[in-house]
């Protein structure tokens, strides 16, 4: 077990809601004078949250260098997640895989970019099924271009629109064109709807062959397994860097980002955005959304042997700190917003600061020693970064632009 201690650092005011334990400690703490009402200084009480360490196996041993990480550790703490939360996918990539471009336009955003549209088609034991990929690469870079690979879990005419006559800031295409990368997307619920069918339909139908069981993948899986289909195509197409694919994703998105990076190492980056529960989110101290809730609300989303842990997250054998841990050495980002108090930013963040040991055996920072940022200012650095934004739950211009902040100065090294 690890004893976490909050570090200091000072939080404004409206992100004040989920502090309320920790600011009765802060009141007995001196404050800055009443001069600066909106930052206070807040030095936290030490919390033992008991969370499971990274970098103990199951045996109980040490692990210290990353060859242990590798061989023995990482694929435990990956069995344990597929285990206990996300489950199991029947199949990888599978047998005739199909690419299909069906548009191409050289001269997409007023010249600035190619335009494609990928048909990507699978078919399975029980049926078949495609997801649609919207692809720009940026014009005259004499390079392949690092690509951004949204999971967009919103309607896809409204947000990723390839015509490009509905913009949205969800999915700021042009932007991340003008600053050199390609903007890649899928809609999740072509993989699999949003919905608790009893698995009835999508990949569940064309690959669910033996009777499920609590280990059997949910729907965050599902659509995780959709984002590596894409990477399938996107590391083919000439006019990308396949060493560079970053997975993005917003609150359930958000959550399959990472568990696409955990199953997935091709990803060179991965970005939480707002992924609360069963995303970045530490499951341990968490208010807001907790596990029963999320199972109750989206009994699709994980699998069967998740639903044991209502009320129960000391049981777990891991925390989402271990999730983010899967990331490493790669470039990982965690995003949270000052009002989305269900998704509990401060957990987000200590999930980054307790997966930083595993980057350290890489010889990397990440949040290592880092305090909780106060909103927008980003910490960046040491193959992470982490903000939090002034701002309701949602994906937004400016979390991209911190994003591409850190695919910059980390794809540099
Ligand atoms: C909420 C859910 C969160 C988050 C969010 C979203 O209803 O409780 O876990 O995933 O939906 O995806 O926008």
């Amino acid at each position: 077990m690890i004893m976490t201690t909050m570090p200091t650092t000072s939080f404004k005011l409206p992100v004040l809601p989920f502090l309320l334990p920790v600011l009765a400690v802060a009141c007995a703490l001196p404050m800055l004078p009443a001069a600066e009402p909106v930052a206070v200084a807040v030095a936290a009480a030490p919390v033992d949250l008991k969370l499971p360490d990274p970098l103990v196996t199951l045996g109980g041993e040490k692990v210290t260098t990353k060859e242990a990480w590798e061989k023995t550790r990482r694929t435990e703490v990956l069995e344990l997640f597929r285990k206990n939360i996300y489950g199991r996918a029947p199949v990888g990539r599978p047998e005739g895989l199909k690419f299909e471009v069906i548009d191409s336009a050289p001269d997409a955003m007023e010249g600035k970019a190619t335009r494609k549209q990928v048909k990507i088609s699978w078919h399975g034991p029980g049926g078949e099924g495609s997801l649609k990929l919207v692809l720009f690469i940026p014009n005259g870079l004499n390079k392949p271009a690092p690509c951004f690979l949204l999971i967009c879990n919103r309607p896809a005419a409204a947000n990723i629109d390839p015509t490009r006559a509905v913009k949205s800031p969800f999915w700021p295409a042009e932007q991340i064109v003008a600053r050199g990368y390609a903007a890649a997307a899928f809609y999740n619920g072509d993989v699999a709807p949003d919905k608790h069918d009893e698995f009835k339909s999508g990949v569940f139908k064309a690959f669910d062959t033996a009777p499920r069981t609590g280990e059997s993948w949910g729907t965050i899986a599902a659509w995780a397994w959709g984002a590596s289909r894409a990477l399938d195509y996107l590391v083919t197409d000439a006019g990308i860097d396949a060493k560079r694919v970053g997975v993005v994703g917003h609150s359930r998105g958000g959550k399959t980002a990472l568990w696409a990076g955990a199953e997935d190492e091709r990803f060179a980056m991965v970005v939480s955005n707002d992924s609360g529960s069963t995303g970045a989110a530490l499951a341990r101290g968490k208010t807001g959304e907790k596990i029963r809730d999320i199972n109750r609300v989206f009994p699709h989303w994980f699998n069967g042997n998740y639903k044991a842990f209502a009320d129960r997250e000391d049981e777990l054998p891991v925390d989402q700190h271990m999730l983010a841990a899967l990331i490493a050495p790669r470039v990982l980002y965690i995003a949270s917003a000052t009002e989305d108090d269900w998704a509990h930013p401060k957990n987000e963040f200590l999930s980054g600061v307790y997966a930083s040991p595993v980057y350290r055996l890489y010889g990397l920072e990440g949040l290592t020693g880092k305090t909780f940022p106060n909103p927008d200012a980003p910490v960046q650095g040491g193959g992470m970064g982490y903000h939090l934004r002034t701002g309701k739950h949602n994906l937004t211009e400016y979390d991209w632009g911190c994003f591409m902040d850190l695919a910059g100065r980390e794809y540099k090294n």
